[in-house]
């Protein structure tokens, strides 16, 4: 009890040596000392003044990471390319990612049926066998063979990853579990009536869902109408619930996907249509934007934002140009958000929006190109998805993909078997 009341009586001491040590005066009064030759009293005014609005100022809210990254829009420097794995060369290499487990590594598909992993070291000189597919692959065509990987969100649980491959019937969605060949599971497969135009990339979105590019079914122009044909699994991205089954299916369809439950005989599992060979799609969590590009026909690239249901027009319109015609009203298809004509380019392939840090002129820029003419542009979407696009180089390279590792890092995949990555001059 003793120890409690002193204890109260200091603090009530201490208390009032604070207040007493309180200036009279507030501090923005008091005249300051000035190096300038300016007379010293104008000088205490500014300062008084200053001090006082700032004081008055509600404190400031902290800026989102979106916010601050619409403060610096992309500002084009010199790029040059450079060999990231001097000593590897791949057999025709579609694509590049990482696990999600062991940021060391890295893998890289080969259209011929092989997926290599290897260090993440640019003195790396070797790379290991991670499955070969090449049995159960079909290649006739150039644009046949092992397509797609993606891992799933829970790979270091559950072992389990996700390829695209074409055999001699038409497309396959499989399901594999590291270390163990004989795996395989199909989770989706159907025809394509065409060697070309198979689509093939898939990637686990943010809501932990597996989307997957088809491609129109090939020939050219799209002959049975596929991409507008919502009863076709052709020329169209689908969404499926890889975590969940239904009594048909080795997987579940998304609650939310456009014709879930329908009596019209549309595929349940698409999730955006009029698409005719969407090369290469990315997710740019940040802007929540899933952006794809889609190769044209004869005359114009394009890059569109995917949105839930929406119809992007192929083959009523390339692009922005009309290609057939149609009952369907124009107003109700999704534009592309950027174009460009032959011959800029012939063949556009997506990449990624760059949030690495190697490069931070780069950061929040989209970054694609052409796999015919070798360029490689910038695409900066303002807050309102304005766009401002950048050419940053004009190579040699065949760009069959983009790919990003654990840290971010954007990799250029040229299909001639070599890995480059941008590098600021
Ligand atoms: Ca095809
Ligand atoms: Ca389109």
């Amino acid at each position: 009890m003793k120890r409690i009341i002193i204890i109260i009586i200091i603090s009530i001491f201490l208390v009032s040596c604070s207040t007493v040590e309180q200036p009279d005066e507030p501090i923005v009064s008091t005249p300051i000392e000035t190096p300038l030759d300016e007379p010293t009293e104008e000088v205490t005014e500014v300062v008084t003044e200053e001090v006082t609005e700032e004081v008055a100022e509600e404190p400031e809210t902290e800026k989102s990471s979106l916010e601050k990254l619409y403060d610096h829009p992309f500002s084009p420097i010199e790029y040059s390319i450079v060999d990231s794995f001097p000593s590897l060369s791949f057999d025709q290499p579609l694509y590049l990612t990482h696990d999600g487990k062991d940021p060391s590594k890295i893998y890289v598909v080969e259209k011929t049926g092989k997926i290599k992993v290897f260090e993440n070291n640019s003195s790396a000189d070797s790379a290991d066998v991670y499955v070969d597919l090449s049995d159960r692959i079909s290649l006739d065509g150039n644009e046949k063979g092992l397509l797609g990987l993606a891992f799933h969100p829970n790979y270091s649980e559950n072992g389990y990853y996700y390829v695209y491959y074409t055999d001699q019937s038409g497309s396959v969605i499989s399901r594999l579990t590291e270390g163990v060949p004989d795996s395989e599971i199909v989770l989706l497969s159907y025809p394509q009536p065409y060697s070309n135009h198979n689509g093939g990339h898939i990637t686990f979105g943010p809501d932990g869902y597996l989307y997957i590019a088809s491609g129109d079914g090939g020939s050219s122009g799209d002959p049975k109408n596929n991409a507008q044909d919502t009863s076709s699994y052709l020329g169209k991205i689908l969404r499926i619930d890889v975590d969940n089954s239904e009594a048909d299916r080795a997987y579940a369809i998304p609650e939310d996907n456009p014709f879930k439950d329908n009596n019209d005989g549309a595929v349940e599992e698409i999730f955006a249509y009029g698409l005719r060979n969407p090369w290469r799609f990315s997710f740019d969590e940040l802007r929540g934007v899933l952006i794809a590009a889609d190769v044209g026909q004869n005359k114009m690239e394009e890059i569109n934002l995917i949105e839930n249901g929406g119809n992007y027009g192929w083959n009523i319109m390339e692009g922005t140009l009309d290609y057939t015609q149609s009952n369907v009203d124009k107003n109700t298809l999704k534009a592309p958000i950027w174009t460009y004509e032959h011959p800029v380019g012939k063949s556009i392939t997506g990449g990624y929006t760059y949030y690495g840090s190697e490069n931070q002129s780069l950061y929040g820029t989209y970054i694609y190109g052409d796999f015919i003419s070798g360029k490689i542009w910038g695409l900066w979407l303002d807050a309102d998805q304005t766009p401002q696009n950048h050419e940053l180089l004009d190579t040699d390279l065949m760009f069959s993909s983009f790919g990003v590792d654990a840290d971010s890092e954007l990799y250029l995949i040229d299909y001639q078997g070599k890995i480059y990555k941008l590098e600021e001059n």
